[in-house]
Formats: C-alpha cells, sequence, structure tokens
C-alpha cells in the first residue's frame, strides 16, 4: 500500500482545502449565515467548539472593555512614539503590544492560574494574600496606577454585573472580590482589576459552561489562553492611535529634559 509521507506540521484549527474554508469544522459560509459574531470566532479557532451565546458574548464583552484605556497606558505611549518615530503600521502596533506582560495587560493568566489553585485547595482570601506576600509575589489582578476603592474600575464593575445576570455560577469571581475586599484593607490602591476580573470570571465561565472537561480546564489555565483577550482586544486602540498620530502628522517625540532626574 502507500505509505504517507511523515507531515512536518500538524493543524487542528482550520481548514481552508474545501470550497470554503471552514474554522474547527464549521464553513464560512454557516459564520455568515447563521450570523456569528468575534465571540463565535475566537470560540472556534482557540477553543476549538462553539460556546453558548452568553459565553461568546461574554468574550465579545471583554474585547470591547479592554480595546483601550487612553493614550497614557504603557502599550499606547509605545505605539504613539513608534507612530511618531515615521514607522508603519505593524511597526507602531507591536511595539506597544510587546509591553503586555505581567504588570501591564498581561496578569490575566497569572490571575486565573492562582485564584484557581487557592479556591481549588480551600484558601481563604486572608491565607491566599498572606501566603503569596510571604513568597514575595504580588497578587495578579490586584492593583492599579489610577484606580481606587473610592474609584473603582467600572469595566469590572460591568463585566461582574454581567456574568452574575446570566453565568450559572461566579465562585472565582466571590472569591476575587473577597481577595480585593482584604487587599483594600492594606492600600487604597489595591483593588481587583481588569486583569483579575477576567481571570476569575473566565475560570467560572469555563467550569460552569458545561463544556470543558476538567483536564481541558487545567491545560487551558496551564497553557494560558486568556492574555490572548487583552492582546486581540488591546491591538484595536493600538491601532487606533497609530492612525490618530499620523492622521495629526505629530512630529517626532522627543522626552523633555526637565521631566527627567539627571544624576549620578
Ligand atoms: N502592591 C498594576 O502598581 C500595578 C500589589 C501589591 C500585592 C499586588 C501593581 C501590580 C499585579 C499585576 C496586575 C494588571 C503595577 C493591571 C492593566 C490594564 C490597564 C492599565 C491602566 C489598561 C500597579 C505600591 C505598593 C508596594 C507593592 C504593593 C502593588 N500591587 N501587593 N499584590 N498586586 N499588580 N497588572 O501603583 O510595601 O510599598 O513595597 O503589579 O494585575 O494593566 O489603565 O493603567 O486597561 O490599560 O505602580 O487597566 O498593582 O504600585 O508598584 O508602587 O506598589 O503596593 O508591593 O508595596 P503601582 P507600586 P510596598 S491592569
Amino acid at each position: 500500500g502507500k505509505v504517507r509521507a511523515p507531515t512536518h506540521i500538524i493543524s487542528t484549527i482550520s481548514d481552508e482545502r474545501g470550497e470554503e474554508p471552514c474554522y474547527a469544522g464549521v464553513p464560512m459560509s454557516s459564520i455568515v449565515e447563521q450570523g456569528y459574531g468575534v465571540g463565535d470566532v475566537i470560540s472556534l479557532l482557540w477553543f476549538k467548539r462553539s460556546l453558548p451565546r452568553y459565553c461568546t458574548h461574554f468574550i465579545e464583552i471583554c474585547i470591547m472593555l479592554c480595546a483601550d484605556h487612553g493614550p497614557c497606558v504603557s502599550g499606547a505611549h509605545n505605539t504613539i512614539v513608534t507612530a511618531r518615530a515615521g514607522k508603519d503600521l505593524v511597526s507602531c502596533l507591536v511595539s506597544g503590544l510587546l509591553t503586555i506582560g505581567p504588570r501591564f495587560g498581561g496578569a490575566i493568566d497569572d490571575a486565573a492560574r492562582y485564584f484557581k489553585d487557592a479556591y481549588d485547595r480551600g484558601l481563604t482570601a486572608y491565607e491566599f494574600v498572606e501566603g503569596m506576600k510571604k513568597k514575595g509575589i504580588r497578587v495578579p489582578g490586584i492593583g492599579h496606577r489610577i484606580k481606587r476603592g473610592d474609584h473603582r474600575d467600572n469595566r469590572v464593575e460591568l463585566l461582574q454585573q454581567f456574568a452574575r445576570t446570566h453565568f450559572p455560577s461566579v465562585k472565582y469571581m466571590e472569591f476575587a472580590v473577597q481577595v480585593e475586599t482584604y487587599t483594600l484593607t492594606k492600600a487604597n490602591n489595591l483593588v481587583l482589576n481588569v486583569d483579575g476580573a477576567i481571570g476569575s470570571l473566565f475560570l467560572d465561565l469555563l467550569a460552569g459552561s458545561g463544556m470543558f472537561t476538567k483536564q481541558e480546564i487545567d491545560e487551558i489555565v496551564q497553557i494560558g489562553y486568556l492574555n490572548g483577550l487583552f492582546v486581540l482586544a488591546r491591538s484595536i486602540g493600538l491601532i487606533g492611535h497609530t492612525f490618530d498620530q499620523k492622521r495629526l502628522k505629530q512630529p517626532l517625540y522627543r522626552h523633555p529634559w526637565e521631566d527627567v532626574l539627571y544624576t549620578k
């Protein structure tokens, strides 16, 4: 019989060889005719399954709420400086994206990992936070440069409100709120931030939707899918900042001397 030469690539999420491209087996015509949204496309290409409408709606809300947070955050700042240096769209975008990490926007996966581990082990918020402190690790998903206990992040409240109305269970979110209640007793800026809200609520989505096995949830959390939501969302804003600077014909950026402490 014929022996198939071993392939160099294995791919399981999409196939463009037939009449029309398919995402996780769903043909493009169905995606359009059935009115799928970007949340459905993310479900197919990232999770390889169609998720219930409340889940895809939640994903879309995350994308919309994280699309931009003004010109002053790390990502937008880098993109603006790069655009003003006359660089092309892709360079402007990636220079902003490269700031996404454990301090800025990229704490969603770690927030999910630590909240899940602590909740599943039955730790109290106090035990969890103090345990992290002993290890010298900042609690991912907690803390913000401008948000405060008395000036909460409205995005967090919107996500929580949606989940309280539509999710079968919000146990991980409730744990994150207990953590926030405790951290706020330490400092007023140690609020549950947008990364922590998405991290904890995505755990609730994974655990409560009945669409994932325990093993699949562990794999998703371990691989780290969730920072992808921030990266994808913020790309929208970073592209916007690039166009904005070019439209405004802004000159090369140079940081003012007065704002630098030159010292030995
Ligand atoms: N302390 C976010 O810090 C920030 C602590 C903590 C225990 C914590 C910090 C942090 C975890 C990472 C995280 C996502 C760096 C943030 C985002 C998207 C965004 C951004 C935007 C958007 C802020 C002062 C004292 C120190 C620290 C202690 C601080 N955080 N202790 N656990 N988590 N969080 N990132 O204000 O005793 O004085 O040494 O790393 O979740 O990125 O809008 O800007 O949409 O674009 O710089 O919303 O919280 O405070 O570093 O001066 O710390 O608080 O140990 O204690 P700050 P620091 P001490 S959302």
